[in-house]
């Protein structure tokens, strides 16, 4: 018996729709993209097509943990309530806190915000959106009133211009980039501008790509503001017709339609402050002098701008290129001020439109999950709000302010002023910056709880109680996408071993705390009821988010309950697909705001000492941290270990030879990762991804690195911009292992590891040589080494080889060498899926290279197919082929997500010139 249920994708902000057919055997899912789903039509990336891989119990948190030791849910429950009542008798209700997420549900974050803002009665909850959106955030509060997304996705396909500012959009939303891609297909007309100092994935559709310097998007946009308004003749760039032959209608029309760049009635009748805005952004420059700050070639330059002056249907799509940074807030505002000037937003294939990162980011928002707000949509400082509040939710003790953002909350906890924190759905240790002071300050922490589905993360390891989450697959609730779209999450599965619902844990504490009457939920949905409630409660079209008609929604309904975009009220009963068409905003005046924009260089800048730029971000296949999708071997095959890319300038600066091992310093920590080097990457800038964790990596914590710089008014962190230095890191010795088993490495200096197909792969370097090999790799390989060996060494030049039988059948293989110039790995990997080796293979196998007629895949391109470099790259010679289209057809590859069709167009480039 098989049975299909709807759900939707827990990983990007796409909140792509996906049909999970559940098989009869335990925890098997079949994922196919949802085809009715308007995020995604059936599409889904290569996360998403793996997600049936994740499910498995390995690695699962499948108990409460006091101290380490397995605890019921009473004890755990019950120490948690206990003690975060004992701290706040002994040093006051702010000596607590809670740092949440944008992958809880909707209904999880409403009752964790209502238990600390509405019960505790202090405002220290903030989650990981302080990392991710709260720039966009500030930015939509100060231009529009209120955090509103204005368009959605069905303008990607009637817009003629997209701009993607700091947004690796082929990477980190496939889905949508998929859809601009079909867009431009559909529309030759559309143009395409990739605004980031890396050439990356995303340009492969790119019409133009501008490789900013770091940190001076301010100025390109405001440059932007003021070429709009310098190609209006006087009265026009004054902003007012008023200044402009007031009585003259007829020479105000004509002068209008021959100039479409600035909207002065727009201007006029719906917005406040563009002189201001203006005055400040014609410091910027003419477009010479923006390209000299921007370090751009004036030609690209002109070329943004004039496109962008005659088009039209404009888009803005950003998302961390803009968010994480010094000046993260203004980085939208100037955004945002030239869809004003231009009055390109609220209409179809036009706007600003900021591109949410987690699953539930939005939802998030609609909660008042960060520090500084409320709930749905209201906060400490709008009058009135406070009050609403309390009364709906029938208490006395909402604090009279906001409570701290992470990453002050963590100094906090550092500094002994939080004495309890409760982590839930993030890994702060790996994904806050200056992490390492995140780890002593857990450390010294007088009490930490943290609910996750994973038993080992590096937060977790800190944790007085753990608490095992139900993951996706088993809860039950709703997420909101980056176009206000509230999908439906929902059980495939029963809940792994002992594992209950985030929402379910908080109301549990809350009881024990004697809160038991707000808290009296049995399911989602009466809390989802209650958060559609409170939108409605005396909004009277005041407040942007309203989902007043769910508030009386059955269980029925919320069971069959399809994607809609809110608001959802009496007034647009099937939701609402742009904000703004009525040209009122939810500011006192119901004008939009003007920001006026002075750039500010980034906060720590490069000296001697630590002369390059680390930037920071995300893998095609990999999310955060990694406890998920680490799990799936399929997407771990593309960019398997740590690593740091380096312009060949600066690789040859510094000594840095290709997949060499690289130190990198900053003011506040190190790591170490593989030097690729690569002209993708500006001079004076490295990148490292951000998703190696203490479980995948011995030194890839790339958090550590990262200083804690943040944006004055959202208070995000500054994560794309950090002084680094960079050296070699040398070894004395290089290896790999592949197991067909776990092992617990010990002894290396540098270890990663990487799970496969059949077999775990372990990446290995050590600054000492070992008494014998024959015993350190029999210590490696632990229990099982017991086998037949198979081995070969070369002393004098450190050569090492040994392959390990378990009756016939292949166990392990061991590679080291005195230098980084070992044999590929994926020929050697691929023999872990055979039953049996065949003597050709035996006798080929310690020199690592296949035998004669037999191919070696390469590095995989293709994660849904795992087609390799080397077999595109043949296919390519042997067949001639010309196009990503034609490889697709012949060997699969990029067939399924599209993802890697930029990488396939790099090497078809390669190959045919
Ligand atoms: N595969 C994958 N997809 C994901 C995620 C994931 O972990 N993996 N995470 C999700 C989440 S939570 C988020 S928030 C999103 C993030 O999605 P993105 O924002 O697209 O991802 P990032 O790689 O963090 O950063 C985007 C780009 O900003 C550029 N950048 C750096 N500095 C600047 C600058 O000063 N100006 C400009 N214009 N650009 C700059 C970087 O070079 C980088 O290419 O992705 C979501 N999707
Ligand atoms: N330097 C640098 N730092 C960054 C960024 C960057 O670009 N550069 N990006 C920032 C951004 S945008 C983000 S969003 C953050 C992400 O950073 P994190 O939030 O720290 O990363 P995740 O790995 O997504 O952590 C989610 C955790 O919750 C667990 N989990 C999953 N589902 C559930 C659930 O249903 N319930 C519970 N209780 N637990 C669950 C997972 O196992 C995992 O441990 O990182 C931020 N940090
Ligand atoms: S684009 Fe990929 S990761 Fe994002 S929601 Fe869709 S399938 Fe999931
Ligand atoms: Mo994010």
């Amino acid at each position: 018996m098989t049975q299909t249920i709807q759900t939707t994708c827990p990983y990007c902000g796409v909140g792509c729709g996906i049909s999970a057919t559940v098989g009869a055997e335990n925890r098997q899912v079949q994922i196919k993209g949802d085809k009715t789903h308007p995020a995604n039509f059936g599409r889904l990336c290569s996360k998403g097509s793996a997600l049936g891989e994740t499910v498995e119990l390995q690695g699962r948190l499948l108990e409460p943990r006091i101290h380490g030791q397995p605890a019921s849910w009473e004890a755990a429950l019950d120490l948690v309530a206990n003690t975060l009542l004992d701290t706040m008798a002994l040093h006051g209700k702010d000596s607590v806190a809670i740092y949440g997420s944008g992958q809880l549900l909707t209904e999880d974050y409403y009752v964790a915000n209502k238990l600390m803002k509405g019960f505790i009665g202090n405002a220290n909850i903030d989650t990981n959106s302080r990392l991710c959106m709260s720039s966009s955030v500030a930015g939509h509060k100060r231009a529009f009133g209120a955090d509103a997304v204005p368009g959605c996705y069905e303008d990607y396909e009637l817009a003629d211009l997209i701009v993607l500012i700091g947004s690796n959009t082929a990477w980190c939303h496939p889905v949508s980039f998929q859809r601009i891609r079909a867009a431009k297909e559909a529309n030759p007309n559309l143009k395409i501008v990739v605004i980031d100092p890396r050439r990356t994935s995303t340009c492969d559709i790119a019409d133009l790509h501008l490789p900013l310097a770091a940190g001076s998007d301010t100025t390109l946009f405001n440059g932007l503001l003021n070429h709009l308004a310098g190609c209006a003749p006087e009265g026009i760039k004054a902003g007012r017709r008023e200044a402009y032959h007031p009585d003259d209608e007829q020479r105000w029309a004509s002068l209008r339609s021959a100039h479409p760049t600035l909207d002065v009635d727009f201007i006029d009748n719906h917005t406040e402050g563009f002189e201001a805005a203006l005055a400040a952004a014609s410091l910027a420059g003419d477009v010479q002098q923006v390209a000299e700050y921007c370090q751009l070639a004036p030609e690209a330059v002109r070329q943004f701008y004039d496109w962008f002056t005659s088009t039209e249907k404009a888009m803005s799509l950003y998302s961390q290129g803009v968010n994480q940074s010094a000046s993260g807030t203004d980085k939208v505002n100037s955004i945002i001020n030239c869809h004003l000037a231009t009055g390109r937003i609220g209409k179809p294939g036009m706007g600003p439109f900021s591109l949410t990162g987690q699953p539930n980011a939005m939802g998030g928002r609609e909660v008042g999950g960060l520090s500084h707000q409320l709930a749905a949509h209201m906060d400490f400082t709008t009058p009135g709000d406070i009050d609403r509040v309390a009364r709906f939710w029938q208490t006395g003790n909402i604090p009279e302010q906001g409570g701290l953002p992470a990453v002050a909350l963590f100094d906090a906890v550092y500094e002994g002023k939080v004495k309890a924190v409760w982590i839930m759905g993030t890994n702060p240790v790996v994904s806050l910056p200056n992490a390492d002071k995140v780890k002593q300050a857990l450390q010294n922490c007088d009490f930490v709880v943290v609910s996750d589905c994973i038993a080992d993360t590096d937060t977790a390891a800190f944790a007085h109680v753990l608490l095992p989450a139900q993951g996706w697959s088993e809860k039950n609730g709703t997420v909101t996408n980056s176009e206000r779209r509230i999908s439906r999450q929902r059980s495939l599965f029963n809940g792994a071993g002992n594992a209950k619902p985030d929402w379910w844990i908080i109301c549990q504490v809350a009881r024990r705390m004697g809160y038991a009457e707000a808290f009296a939920f049995q399911h989602p949905v009466e809390i989802f009821r209650e958060h559609a409630a409170l939108s409605g409660f005396e909004n009277n079209g005041g407040r942007d988010f309203d989902i007043s008609a769910f508030a009386d929604i059955s269980l029925d309904g919320y069971d069959s309950f399809q994607p809609v975009q809110w608001p959802v009220n009496a007034q647009h009963p099937h939701g609402t697909a742009r904000l703004f068409s009525d040209g009122r905003y939810f500011t006192p005046s119901g004008k939009a705001q003007f920001i006026a924009i002075t750039p500010r260089p980034p906060v720590n800048l490069t000296d001697a000492d630590y002369p390059l730029i680390l930037n920071t971000g995300r893998l095609r296949d990999q999310w955060h941290t990694m406890t998920r999708t680490a799990l799936a071997s399929k997407l771990n095959q593309h960019k398997p270990e740590p690593f740091v890319e380096v312009h060949p300038d600066d690789a040859a600066a510094y000594q840095l030879p290709q997949n060499s091992l690289a130190s990198l310093e900053t003011r506040w920590g190190s790591m170490t990762a593989r030097v690729q080097i690569t002209d993708s990457q500006i001079r004076g800038n490295v990148f490292v991804p951000m998703h190696w964790t203490g479980q995948y990596a011995s030194d890839g914590r790339m958090g550590a690195l990262v200083n804690p710089a943040v944006d004055p008014v959202s208070k995000q962190p500054e994560c794309k911009h950090t002084p680094v230095r960079i050296r070699p890191c040398p070894m004395a010795w290089y290896g790999f292992i592949l197991s067909r088993r776990e092992l617990a490495i010990t002894s290396p200096d540098y270890w990663v590891k990487v799970k496969g197909e059949q077999f775990y792969r372990y990446e290995l370097a050590g600054r000492q040589l070992p008494e014998t090999w024959q015993d350190w790799a029999t210590t490696q390989l632990g229990d099982g080494g017991q086998g037949q060996w198979q081995e070969y060494q070369d002393s004098h030049n450190g050569n090492y080889r040994a392959a390990l039988f378990n009756d016939g059948h292949l166990d392990s293989i061991v590679f080291i060498a005195s230098h980084i110039n070992l044999p590929e790995r994926n020929w050697l990997a691929s023999l872990f899926a055979k039953d049996g080796l065949d003597q050709q293979e035996r006798l080929a196998l310690l020199t690592g290279k296949p035998p004669i007629g037999v191919a070696d895949v390469g590095a995989i391109v293709c994660a849904c197919f795992n087609v390799g470099e080397k077999t595109i790259c043949n296919a390519v010679k042997e067949l001639a082929l010309k196009t990503p289209q034609e490889v697709g057809k012949c060997l699969k590859a990029g067939t399924n997500c599209g993802s890697c069709v930029p990488e396939i167009k790099a090497l078809l480039a390669g190959l045919n010139t």
